[in-house]
């Protein structure tokens, strides 16, 4: 017999929560929510708030992407919820399980001008895969379950109800939801099988494994597939860490060569944006292999396109019983290449430069970061050195915001990050730029314990704005910063911890104490204005 549950709207919301396997709440204060938090507080469920409901947003995408269950955010009506829409955004361009709940001026009054009434739907409608309004307490464990449902099943995505404030102060009762029901899409047998014979039998292949491999629990599967066919794989996104950077087969610095040198690209779990030269990898066959049908490319052709179960797909192609044509040649053509890179590198992050250089931030991280460390990019041309500099040497160790771009991750990020690991190193690389989007919920971090090392990479200007200005107009505008400001200071006036650093050598001992520090620290590293990061200017 199924269980009943009854209570007011937030209890009855919690029970289903929990049966999804939501383990903690992110939010910011509002009375339109309130009985979410009485039941949270009654259940000693986790709670954890912020000073600005985008870094709630975040910190749930972050629990989202790293624990692969469902975070969720809670956000008051109105300006809450609006706060909370570029999170909500980039949720949806990673296919992030991430459910908002809103609170919602009361139905029976709708129309008449409530405090903070708004109809969040149509502003949320397109950045979500499901957008509800939930007007009975009776019905809310339905639309929890169902919300949480269509947030887990691939592609995933975040979800978004809200609760007229009658429906969710007043009490009712339903029947408990069972949790999770998911059934793996099967990908086309075929198109599987075809896919295969196009890897074993091209003469130089090379996979590119995103974040629905993470997602979707398919590192092993995505290992196997490449070992058993010697396929040398690049990753971006939740993808990185996948192979660790000592792996034969693993392989960051030689993108270049091998994607113009490839005959067979095969593209895992990400879609063929901007960051893949929209697909276009010359006389190259293009094998897209997606977690769902919709996430097939619609601006080409590939020659094949299996679409569901990542796991399943590239336990196949592992298990591909045909011919295979030895690609040792192009490995370890690639490996000369990639090694030649290294060397070029490892000058770079040693370099001993006045004003220090990004680089050298990196090269004195990476002695100091353990293989577990979860490091965090919020930021312009600084993060964009952390890409290339840091190799993340485990699965589910580095965030970065997305194809949508959005700065402004990095406190909400580090939040959820810390969450998920209570005893790791959380490092969150910032530009100086960035840190203005979220750097108040420091105050968030300390005041619940939730200690992060930050380094901002201060070069007093939105870098990744103002050399392109510069290169396309001969000058900028609206691309400046305060040069040399104390962010350190910030933190620390918020009740954390932190130093200026300005001199290389400096960097080594001052890393050693932001990671010992047992509080938020930031290091204020003053970084080359002049250093731009080498980048096509083409944003089309
Ligand atoms: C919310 C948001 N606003 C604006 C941008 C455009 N933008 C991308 S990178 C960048 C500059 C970032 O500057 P900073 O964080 O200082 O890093 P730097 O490039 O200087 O290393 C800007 C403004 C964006 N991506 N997201
Ligand atoms: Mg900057």
């Amino acid at each position: 017999m199924t269980e009943r549950i009854e209570g007011h709207g937030g209890d009855l919301a919690l029970a289903a929560l929990r049966a999804y396997g939501v383990r903690e709440m992110f939010t910011l204060s509002g009375g339109h929510v309130f009985p979410l938090y009485d039941a949270a507080h009654k259940a000693d469920f986790p709670l954890y708030d912020v000073r600005h409901e985008q870094s709630a947003v975040f910190a749930a995408e972050a629990v989202a992407k790293l624990q692969r269950r469902p975070g969720l955010a809670v956000l008051t009506a109105g300006p809450g919820v609006t706060n909370g829409i570029s999170g909500l955004t980039s949720a949806y361009f990673n296919a992030s399980p991430v459910l908002v709940l809103g609170g919602r001026a009361p139905q029976f009054r709708w129309g008449s001008g409530s405090l903070q009434e708004m109809d969040h739907l149509p502003l949320v409608a397109p950045v979500t895969k499901h957008a509800e309004t939930v007007f009975a307490a009776d019905d809310i464990p339905r639309a929890v379950a169902a919300a949480l449902e269509t947030a887990l099943t691939p592609h995933r995505g975040p979800v978004f109800l809200d609760f007229p404030l009658e429906a969710i102060f007043s009490t009712g009762d339903a029947d408990a939801p069972a949790g999770p029901t998911l059934a793996p899409i099967e990908a086309d047998p075929d198109e599987v099988a075809t896919a295969a014979r196009l890897i074993a039998g091209a003469a130089r292949p090379v996979i590119v494994a995103g974040s629905d491999v993470y997602a979707g629990d398919a590192v092993d599967a995505l290992r196997a597939a490449a070992e058993a066919l010697t396929v040398p794989v690049f990753t971006n996104g939740m993808g990185r860490g996948a192979l660790p950077p000592e792996h034969p087969l693993a392989f960051a610095k030689a993108r270049r060569v091998a994607l113009s040198g490839a005959d067979v690209v095969v593209v895992v779990g990400t879609p063929l944006d901007f960051r893949l030269s929209f697909g276009d990898f010359g006389d190259a066959t293009v094998v897209h292999i997606v977690d769902a049908p919709s996430q097939r490319a619609s601006h080409l052709q590939p020659a094949v396109s299996p679409a569901g179960d990542l796991r399943a797909i590239l336990t196949a192609l592992a298990e591909h019983p045909g011919d295979r044509v030895d690609h040792g040649d192009w490995v370890a053509q690639l490996r000369t290449a990639e090694d030649a890179a290294k060397a070029r590198d490892a000058e770079e992050m040693a370099a001993e430069t006045d004003p220090i250089r990004p680089a050298r931030i990196y090269g004195e991280l990476r002695k100091v970061l353990a293989r577990d460390a979860v490091t965090i990019g919020d930021g312009g041309d600084f993060v964009s050195y952390a890409g290339r500099y840091l190799e993340p040497a485990e699965p589910g160790t580095w965030l970065d915001p997305g194809p949508y771009g959005c700065l402004g991750t990095g406190m909400g990020y580090a939040m959820g990050a810390r969450v998920t690991h209570p005893d790791r190193q959380i490092c969150v690389l910032m530009g100086d730029g960035a840190a203005g989007f979220s750097l108040m919920d420091v105050e968030s971090l300390v005041r619940q314990k939730l200690p992060v090392v930050i380094v901002v990479g201060n070069n007093g200007i939105w870098g990744l704005e103002k050399h392109p200005m510069r290169a396309m107009y001969g000058y900028d505008v609206a691309a400046d910063l305060q040069p040399e400001l104390r962010y350190d200071q910030v933190v620390t006036a918020l009740g954390g911890a932190g130093e200026t650093v300005a001199k290389p050598t400096d960097l080594a001992p001052a890393l050693q104490r932001a990671f010992t520090a047992g509080v938020p620290y930031l290091l204020n590293v003053l970084t080359d204005p002049t250093d731009a990061y080498p980048r096509s200017a083409n944003l089309a």
